[in-house]
């Protein structure tokens, strides 16, 4: 018992939160970066069928976590849970249903969200080292899920 009990204290033997298999830990949470591409609707679907939901961002730890991660995966851009399509301009988180404002964490690229052509969903733009773009919603992109569910997740994005 003494000798689990250093094991622990060193950090060796994690208690804690276990992630499924492909995805990864970060405070307590579990983040799955896709490899396949999918529609912003499409991604939310792939997510809720993993077990997770597509990613909300809350803080600017996790934010920059997300982009320092993607930055080292592949190159494009990754949909967030993010979207106006309820009601132009009017950001809102879809899965906690949270308006996205002055209130909360934002990361808008300067000169975005603009809406260029019609845009209503957001992604970590891999253009603006990983700063939020809005885009058309049926546009190819991959995409962050995160949960904390510790088991019965399955990867196949
Ligand atoms: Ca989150
Ligand atoms: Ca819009
Ligand atoms: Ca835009």
């Amino acid at each position: 018992m003494a000798f689990l009990r250093v094991l622990l204290l060193l950090g060796f033997v994690s208690i804690g939160l276990c992630c499924p298999n492909g995805w990864l830990t970060h405070n307590n949470k579990c983040y799955h970066f896709s490899r396949e591409t999918e529609t912003w609707l499409g991604a939310a679907q792939m997510c809720t069928y993993m077990k997770g939901t597509l990613v909300e961002i809350e803080t600017k730890d996790e934010n920059d976590y997300l982009k320092a991660q993607a930055s080292t995966l592949v190159h494009g851009d990754f949909w967030i849970a993010l979207s106006d399509v309820e009601e132009e301009n009017s950001w809102k988180w879809m899965i906690s249903s949270t308006p996205a404002g002055s209130e909360t964490f934002t990361d808008w690229n300067p000169g975005q969200p603009n809406n260029s052509g019609g845009q209503e969903c957001a992604a970590l733009h891999y253009n603006y080292n990983y700063a939020w773009n809005d885009d058309e919603c049926k546009t190819n992109y991959h995409y962050i899920c995160e949960t904390t569910d510790s088991d019965n997740s399955q990867v196949i994005g």
